[in-house]
């Protein structure tokens, strides 16, 4: 099926060994705690090994992203911006590779791996120019004589954990702004995605060592509960940015603020779309069958339910069934497939106990749901389920291709009602073709997410915005808009260019 990717030699090309040291303080490789196997989902085949980083490791790339911190927080940021650029036309030549890297250890399909690297690639574009651009206020001093202005300055070492669905694109809102911030980082993947942290982590390092730059990108492959936690307890690191599950994030976020550090955090989504009677169909028809069944539903935009008018619901229901009975399941790199693998076998399990919830709760299975394990053991049909009401399996997030559809009767307020009555707050969208509808939608008693769309999906979401959400999603926003902030410290500086010394609030403290 993939004869057309001679995968030995893709790995050589990206400078991925059988066995690889998974720690690098941008000087040299190394690693000394357990051997992990990596995995394809898509067939189970053993891509290579990772040698992760035990504690002496993790102390060794620590020290090298602060000995880099030193010099690299008094390099003008436009600088800094040229070698992220150079990182980004790097990131370009190897396009089709690393995109074909991510699909065959992620599991999600080629166009999609390489839209992936696409986002990287448009991250770094946004943070050059940014570059230029990190600017700050100046205020009006309320004494004579005296200027108000903040400067932001480079905050230190950036922890970033991802997650396996998006196992490089996060790495990079992350590391192209903390670059650019004058922040070195130490990032750790996720242990089902080590080999193309590795293979980015090579890239990027190639291109700091040219400008004697080694430890901006530092990389350290381990468990949560070693590389994960010491990040989250090292006062080293003043920020941390967490991807992945609620529960992982909660116990993070308390021990980051313990020692008084902050933590960007992008976790569950439990992502909405409310269609109306305008709506047109067929488009929305298209946007949910992406959002639900793109990425086998393993986004953290996925589309989880559905909130259709009872007057279209029987004809979007339908138009959707039809849909999803011609989706084509298969290896992730081959051209015709839309759905590959699901990441793991415990996915296929998480999913299948979902439906049997749902079931239990007064779901009805339209269409899918079933294991595909004539394809291989990871393989599922995206399912379609019909719920009389937002009952708790629902309001879960299930990473899996679940979509769940709910009518509502009367005005939109009942719809929205629905929508935000889930913990958590990340994507949402809403077709209609009424102008008042989009409004409300959109307006402060309506959605109650981070992103609120009209007329379009909820997932693939351009880098440009602030990207994260409300409630259980953490309150955390990456990438574009001005999520720069939080990647750098604000110092507010007041200046007296008199000879006298007037206080503040008209404050009298006069010595005889
Ligand atoms: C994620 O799933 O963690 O909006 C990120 C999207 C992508 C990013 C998803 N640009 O779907």
């Amino acid at each position: 099926m993939q004869s057309h990717h001679d995968v030995p030699a893709l790995l050589r090309r990206l400078e991925i060994a059988d066995v690889n040291p998974g720690a690098t303080d941008g000087k040299a490789w190394f690693g000394s705690g357990d051997l992990l196997d990596v995995l394809s989902p898509a067939d189970g085949r053993l891509l290579a090994k990772v040698q992760q980083a035990g504690e002496a490791d993790y102390e060794r790339v620590m020290k090298g992203a602060h000995e880099a911190f030193l010099r690299w927080r008094v390099t003008p940021a436009p600088l800094r911006g040229l070698i992220v650029r150079e990182m980004g036309e790097e990131l370009r030549r190897h396009k089709d590779d690393l995109g074909a890297l991510v699909s065959l250890e992620m599991g999600k399909i080629l166009t999609e791996g390489k839209g992936e690297v696409q986002e990287m690639i448009d991250v770094a574009d946004f943070a050059v120019g940014l570059s230029r651009q990190l600017y700050g206020n100046t205020m009006q001093s309320e004494r004579p004589g005296h200027r108000m202005m903040e400067q932001w300055h480079p905050l230190g070492v950036v922890g970033i954990v991802t997650a396996f669905n998006f196992p490089v694109a996060v790495w990079s809102w992350n590391a192209f702004l903390a670059a650019v911030c004058g922040d070195t980082m130490v990032w750790k993947p996720s242990s089902e995605t080590p080999l193309t942290a590795i293979a980015v982590s090579k890239i990027a390092n190639r291109v700091l060592a040219r400008h004697g730059f080694e430890g901006v990108c530092t990389l350290a492959v381990g468990p949560g509960r070693t590389v994960g936690d010491r990040i989250a307890k090292d006062a080293r690191i003043p920020l941390v940015s967490f991807t992945g599950s609620c529960s992982i994030g909660q116990r993070l976020a308390q021990t980051v603020a313990q020692r008084y550090g902050r933590a960007i955090l992008e976790l569950g989504g439990n992502n909405g779309i409310v269609v109306t009677p305008s709506a047109d169909l067929d488009m929305a028809t298209r946007a949910i069958v992406f959002g639900a069944a793109g990425t086998a539903g393993q986004r953290c935009t996925s589309t989880r339910r559905i909130i259709v008018h009872e007057d279209v619901a029987d004809k979007l229901t339908r138009k959707l069934v039809a849909a999803y009975k011609t989706l084509p399941i298969g290896h992730p790199l081959d051209e015709k497939t839309l759905v590959g693998p699901l990441v793991n076998e415990r996915a296929v399990t998480e999913m299948m106990e979902a439906l049997e919830a749902a079931k239990k709760q007064g779901g009805q299975v339209l269409v899918g749901g079933r294991r595909r394990d004539d394809l291989g053991s990871r393989y599922v049909e995206p399912a379609i389920v019909a719920m009389p009401a937002q009952t708790d399996i629902v309001k879960q997030e299930t990473f899996a291709p679940i979509l769940y559809v709910m009518r509502y009767h009367g005005p939109l307020a009942n719809a929205i009602a629905i929508h935000n009555g889930v913990p958590q707050g990340l994507s949402s969208a809403i077709f209609t073709t009424n102008l008042l509808e989009a409004e409300e939608f959109l307006g402060p008693a309506g959605s109650d997410c981070g992103i609120a769309n009209v007329n379009l999906g909820t997932s693939g979401a351009e880098i440009g915005g602030a990207f994260g959400g409300e409630k259980e999603t953490g309150g955390g926003r990456e990438s574009g808009s001005d999520s720069w902030k939080q990647y750098m410290r604000r110092s507010t500086n007041t200046v007296n260019y008199t000879t006298k010394l007037p206080l503040a609030q008209g404050v009298k403290f006069e010595v005889e």
